[in-house]
């Protein structure tokens, strides 16, 4: 009886990712009674759709779990340190099993609009498939990389050979082997997909516009000195995670790059690059390296010259070396192999700033100089990060028939990035305004659902049944955000952090860059403030602020 009958819950989540599985357990347990909507045929979010050779998470998976259930922690053993896409879909589906989630997830049910009912103070989610859905609350748990860039290059639908994304990735296995492959995009996505592709195809060529910093993972069992941190202490472990700078739990660094000699700051950089791990390098090495262009060079010129070493045509590895934004502001890498792989001679690397691609013919690809004819476009081209995955749910009408895409057509306006004035009762988990994708995304996701779940039942117990953002707060929230920004190097390089990868979308950078822990302290302030900056309501109440 598809559409028959309108839903009727408290909440209604829509994704069943890492955000979208821990939300509806947690809500379950608090007694709402809740739906999960879900585009895909089975749990997993990113980790459903990002099936490319080679896709793993780049923060340790011991720091990229959930941690809201001891049992939970001592009944998973994760294989390695940076654990597979498999594995990591293989750990969502347990979780889901394990709490019995499935039975309040519809999948195959994209929602296609919101809109909120004043009089009735509640929204009504329609879908693809007819289904419609009632609900007081209206939570996004869409992610931040789940809605695909289109590739805004001529030609692309006259290629006749096979196209594929990595954000799209077939669920059946490619076969590449004895083709010749293009992969456009040296993000994340391209730096861990390359050396796989390059041992299976007969030829690739990769199409670079702008070159990324990428350090070796070292993948392998998770290190012992991280292990024994852990399971010596593992609440204080994770406690410490919580109100640390990036999610994951490492001293504050104090030393400066001027108070070290040339000899101690390669020591530390090797040090480093010998871990294999993001966190350490962005927040370890010296204090003025996320903040300072002088500071942040030192470093840079490190990892340039590890790229000179490792790639042995001279120009080739200059090609490849970052010199148009600072070391983490773009978002880094962990690779397996990627410089060596342009050792190989059945590799071709492309350097799109001196030979742009033209067109997309029906033979391959074209640049200003040269015709490459291949058999496979892989397209790593990114997403429309961070508001790209609400606003594909068009429109979301909120109080006074306002649509959020109007609201936020100069870019995203939000309010600790959970919540948006004039959009009562709807909450977004790692919005744009949120720190999660500037930290370990495990740790924003577990804060960000406790502290709404958490308002849900006090506005429960008090008899409140709508909570909006002022546009005061929201305003101050945008003030702070952008002192923040100002403060680090993030507003340097043109990434999906600033919506610059998008054509046309508006420029700003969306992520709350003053880290976790404060970020933390504030919502958590919110709170004990009598929820500053929110308008709240009841049906015995008259308008309380
Ligand atoms: P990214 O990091 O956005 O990378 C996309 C790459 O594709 C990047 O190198 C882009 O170059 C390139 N790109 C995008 N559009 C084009 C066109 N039209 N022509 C040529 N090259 C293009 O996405 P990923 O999927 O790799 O990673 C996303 C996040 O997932 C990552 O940051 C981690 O957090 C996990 P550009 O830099 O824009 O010049």
């Amino acid at each position: 009886t598809r559409g028959a009958t309108t839903q009727q819950v408290d909440v209604a989540v829509v994704g069943a990712g890492f955000a979208g599985l821990y939300l509806l357990h947690r809500l379950r347990k608090a007694g709402f009674t809740s739906v999960v909507l879900e585009e895909a045929d089975d749990v997993g979010g990113t980790w459903y759709w990002n099936r490319y050779p080679g896709a793993r998470c780049d923060i340790q998976t011991i720091d990229y779990s959930y941690t809201f259930d001891p049992e939970l922690e001592s009944a998973w053993q994760w294989s390695e340190k940076y654990a597979t896409q498999p594995e990591i879909l293989r750990y969502l589906g347990f979780v889901a099993d394990r709490y019995d989630l499935r039975g309040d997830i519809r999948f195959g049910t994209k929602v296609t609009a919101a809109t909120w009912d004043q009089a009735a103070e509640r929204w009504l989610l329609t879908t693809d498939n007819g289904a419609t859905v009632s609900c007081r609350y209206y939570i996004m748990a869409t992610g931040c990389l789940s809605a695909p860039k289109p590739p805004e290059i001529d030609g692309v639908n006259g290629f006749k050979g096979e196209v594929y994304f990595t954000g799209r990735w077939p669920h059946e296995e490619i076969k590449l082997g004895g083709k010749r492959v293009a992969v456009i995009g040296t993000g994340s996505s391209g730096i861990q997909s390359i050396p796989l592709i390059a041992e299976q195809a007969a030829h690739l060529t990769v199409f670079q516009r702008t070159p990324n910093f990428a350090l070796p993972a070292h993948n392998g069992p998770a290190p012992a000195d991280r292990i024994a941190l852990l399971e010596g202490d593992r609440a204080g472990y994770r406690e410490q995670a919580r109100w640390s700078l990036a999610g994951v739990p490492w001293p504050q660094q104090m030393a400066v790059s001027w108070q070290l000699t040339d000899a101690e700051r390669r020591e530390r950089f090797g040090r480093a690059w010998a871990a294999g791990d993001l966190v350490y390098i962005l927040t370890q090495l010296w204090a003025d390296q996320a903040v300072d262009v002088d500071g942040n060079t030192l470093l840079a010129d490190l990892i340039r010259e590890k790229i000179r070493n490792l790639v042995k045509d001279p120009e080739i590895a200059a090609a490849l070396s970052p010199h148009d934004h600072p070391f983490g502001a773009k978002r880094p890498c962990l690779d397996t192999n990627y410089y060596a792989t342009y050792n190989r001679p059945d590799v071709t690397l492309v350097n799109l700033r001196q030979e742009p691609i033209t067109s997309i013919t029906a033979s391959g690809i074209n640049t200003d100089k040269r015709k490459f004819d291949v058999d496979v476009i892989v397209f790593a081209t990114g997403f429309d990060a961070m508001t790209g995955a609400i606003m594909a749910v068009h429109p979301i009408t909120g109080r006074g028939g306002k649509s959020l895409s109007d609201v936020w057509a100069n870019g995203p306006q939000t309010y600790l990035g959970l919540t948006v004035a004039g959009f009562p009762n709807l909450f977004m988990i790692t919005g744009p305004g949120s720190p999660s994708v500037l930290s370990n995304m495990a740790v924003s996701i577990e804060q960000h659902i406790d502290w709404t779940v958490d308002r849900l039942i006090a506005m429960r117990e008090a008899g409140l049944t709508t909570i909006e953002a002022t546009e005061t707060a929201q305003a101050g929230w945008a003030r702070h955000m952008a002192d923040c920004a100002t403060l680090t190097l993030h507003r340097l390089a043109n990434t999906w952090y600033t919506g610059a990868n998008v054509p046309g979308k508006a420029w700003g950078v969306m992520p709350y860059t003053g880290g976790v822990g404060p970020y933390r302290s504030i919502c958590n302030e919110v709170v004990s403030r009598g929820m500053l900056g929110f308008r709240l309501t009841g049906p015995n109440s008259s308008e309380q602020c």
